[in-house]
């Protein structure tokens, strides 16, 4: 059976309304990178951090998934393989469009987590962070910033391992360790597609490119998998 590995940046939930980071306006033009996803950066000022992602969890709420996420989620239904998707984003889109099962490598805005403890939890409210009661002073969001561990890589690696296709979807392949999938996946023997609105900094590591919005081009590569829903 044909195992599928795909790997999700910022740009499949871009068409639905969520900006991504390194396209221009996008969040690291208004925002310095180390001020805002790094450990030093929540140390010097916590507020700007919880500001920031207060913002994006609030626009993240009202966002709902676009043809693209959509698309996955009927793959991973109906694909007699395997199906997994790890993605970098933080915005739960791709549970909201019926998929399970999704690789959180980069975490969610819905996590919270004890900066002193680890002690980690899911806010109730969809703005700020409300530990749940002392000793769960400092609250972090749950997400990996610079300079820290993704989460989940050791699965990643395994099915890394064991993909037969890969690929890697609204990314702009200069963030690792994800950028470094795709060499992972090529080296296992896997077919490596990358679906994205223009070539990536890594696109000459893909076998196969199809360039344009994630919610033509993700629907497009399913329905040649797939043949037509009922
Ligand atoms: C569309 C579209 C549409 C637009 N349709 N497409 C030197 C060399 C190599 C590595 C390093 C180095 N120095 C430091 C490092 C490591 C560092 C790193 O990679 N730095 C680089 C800047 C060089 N990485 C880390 O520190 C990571 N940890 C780590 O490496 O630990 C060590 C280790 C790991 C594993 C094994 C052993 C050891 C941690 C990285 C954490 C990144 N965190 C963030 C924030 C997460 C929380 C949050 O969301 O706020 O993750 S930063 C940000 O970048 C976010 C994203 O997930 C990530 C990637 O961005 P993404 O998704 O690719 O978005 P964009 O904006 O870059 O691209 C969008 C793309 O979509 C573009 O291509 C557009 O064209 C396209 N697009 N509209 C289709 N409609």
């Amino acid at each position: 059976m044909t195992k599928i590995v795909i790997l999700t940046g910022a740009g499949i939930s871009a068409e639905s309304g969520l900006g991504t980071f390194r396209d221009k306006g996008g969040l690291w033009s208004l925002h310095k990178i180390e001020d805002v996803a790094s450990p030093d950066g929540f140390s010097r000022d916590p507020d700007l951090v919880h500001r920031f992602y207060s913002a994006r969890r609030q626009q993240a709420a009202q966002a709902v998934p676009n043809a693209a996420h959509a698309a996955l989620a009927r793959l991973e239904r109906d694909w007699p393989g395997d199906v997994v998707i790890m993605t970098q984003n933080v915005d739960g889109l791709h549970e909201a469009a019926g998929a399970h099962r999704v690789l959180h490598m980069h975490g969610t805005l819905s996590g919270a987590l004890c900066a002193n403890c680890e002690h980690r939890w899911t806010h109730r409210r969809k703005c700020r962070l409300t530990p749940p009661a002392p000793p769960v002073a400092r609250a972090r969001p749950d997400v990996v910033w610079f300079g820290e561990l993704p989460y989940h890589m050791d699965e990643i690696l395994t099915h890394l391992e064991e993909a037969d296709i890969f690929v890697s979807i609204g990314t702009s392949g200069q963030v690792y360790p994800a950028a470094s999938f795709v060499q992972e996946a090529r080296m296992q023997g896997a077919e490596t597609i990358e679906l994205n609105l223009e070539p990536s900094e890594i696109s000459a590591a893909f076998t196969q490119h199809h360039y344009g919005p994630a919610s033509e081009v993700v629907p497009q590569w399913v329905a040649r998998l797939l043949p037509d829903p009922a």
